[in-house]
């Protein structure tokens, strides 16, 4: 069985988030800009679809939540039906990891038909490891341990061998397994950053829908100010599923990141997300931006952003390593978000990362919906490498 996260937050003092349409006045917050999440069984209201905005701060607009009546296409796909806290689901999701790394587990697998354990087999694995993106250094640890493994444990056929290089892959990962834990501070303040189209966004639609089930109340700013489009993306996502964005017309995403910052203190909201633009870790000025986005949040609270995470593009192959580094450099990360796990990805970043950076891989993405955001397993995911 999945659990998402690593526990519910104890039960809270306050009443549940969001409880009723009734507007919840917080001190030092107008009373007019806070508005509760209509809770799901009500009629839409007669409301427009965008409720009117209000200044907070300087510049920043709240978006508050208001039922979409129609809209076209979705932004940040949106089902949330099942979390896959069940036999079926679970199941489901093995088969769609497996279906994303079947370019590898193929490889892998192939090799160990009728194999004769000799030097031929060793250099086929060798190739390919690192043609899985699995990096130099981790080859060559995987086969050196291996080799030694058939030696001590004398074994003779192709089917040990492989589950004894299962065994040696899941203790690799196994450092990269980590729950992200709700609860710790309220707000958590997330940070999320990630090179141009690595899911950034989408990620954080489904951490949020993720997270209103396990009753938090999540509030998003959509700190990517350079392009309107991005910023819409995330205000109408916020829109359909009742969750407060926090944007700002142009300018400064670390003003956005604090007003959010201090909006989901004065507000008591469990989480706050913060959104970034993407980029590269080449563009100086940018990541200097980042880190000060992440400066002024620690302003807004003490100790905050509690979780920095990156977002990483499975399909990046070995940038993937250069990306988690200069990141890493920069902001001091917490943990990563692997997307895209469903496309050309070949899955041996993984044990590149686990060998050189071994950040917690917080969650794996296998797809575009909801459910396709999964927390990150190494006994799952080298079952679906070479089960
Ligand atoms: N196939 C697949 N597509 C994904 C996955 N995660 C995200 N996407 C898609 O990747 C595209 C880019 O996602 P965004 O969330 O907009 O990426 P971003 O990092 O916010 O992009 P920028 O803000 O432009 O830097 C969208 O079309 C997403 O639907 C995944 O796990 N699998
Ligand atoms: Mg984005």
């Amino acid at each position: 069985m999945f659990s998402f996260f690593k526990k519910k937050p104890p039960a809270p003092d306050l009443p549940p988030p969001p409880p009723s349409a009734a507007p919840a006045p917080v001190a030092a917050v107008p009373a007019a800009i806070v508005q509760a999440a209509a809770a799901p069984d009500l009629p839409a209201p007669a409301a427009p679809a965008v409720a009117p905005s209000r200044r907070y701060g300087t510049t920043s607009t709240f978006v508050a939540p208001a039922p979409l009546p129609a809209f076209g296409s979705e932004l940040i796909p949106e089902t949330a039906e099942r979390l896959g806290n069940d036999a079926d689901s679970k199941s489901s999701w093995m088969a769609r990891l497996k279906a994303g790394l079947s370019k590898t587990s193929n490889n892998l697998s192939l090799l160990f038909v009728g194999a004769r354990i000799d030097e031929d087999l060793y250099e086929e694995l060798e190739a390919a490891l690192l043609m899985s993106d699995a990096g130099m250094d981790a080859t060559d640890f995987l086969l050196t341990e291996l080799r030694r493994k058939v030696k001590e444990d004398k074994l003779l056929d192709a089917a040990a061998v492989k589950a004894a290089l299962k065994v040696l892959m899941t203790d690799m990962l196994r450092p990269l397994v980590k729950p992200l834990e709700l609860g710790r501070h309220e707000p958590l303040v997330m940070m999320i950053a990630g090179v141009n189209g690595a899911g950034k966004t989408t990620t954080i639609g489904k951490l949020a829908k993720h997270m209103q089930k396990y009753e938090q109340s999540v509030l998003l700013a959509a700190g990517d100010t350079f392009r309107a489009a991005a910023r819409e993306q995330l205000m109408v996502w916020g829109q359909r599923n009742n969750v407060t964005v926090i944007a700002q017309e142009s300018g400064d995403p670390a003003a956005v990141a604090f007003d959010a910052v201090q909006s989901g203190k004065a507000r008591k909201m469990d989480v706050v997300m913060v959104d970034t633009a993407g980029r590269l870790p080449t563009q100086l000025h940018l990541m200097e931006e980042l880190k000060k986005i992440k400066r002024v949040i620690g302003k807004g609270m003490d100790g905050a952003p509690h979780e920095v995470l990156l977002v990483i593009d499975g399909n990046t192959g070995q940038n993937a390593l250069a990306q988690v580094k200069a990141f890493d450099d920069a902001l001091q990360l917490t943990g990563l978000v692997i997307t895209k796990l469903d496309g050309t990805a070949k899955g041996g970043v993984l044990a590149a990362i686990a060998r050189t950076r071994p950040i917690p891989v917080y969650f794996i993405g296998v797809g575009e919906k909801i459910e396709d955001l999964q927390p990150f397993s190494a006994d799952e995911f080298v079952e679906a490498l070479l089960g």
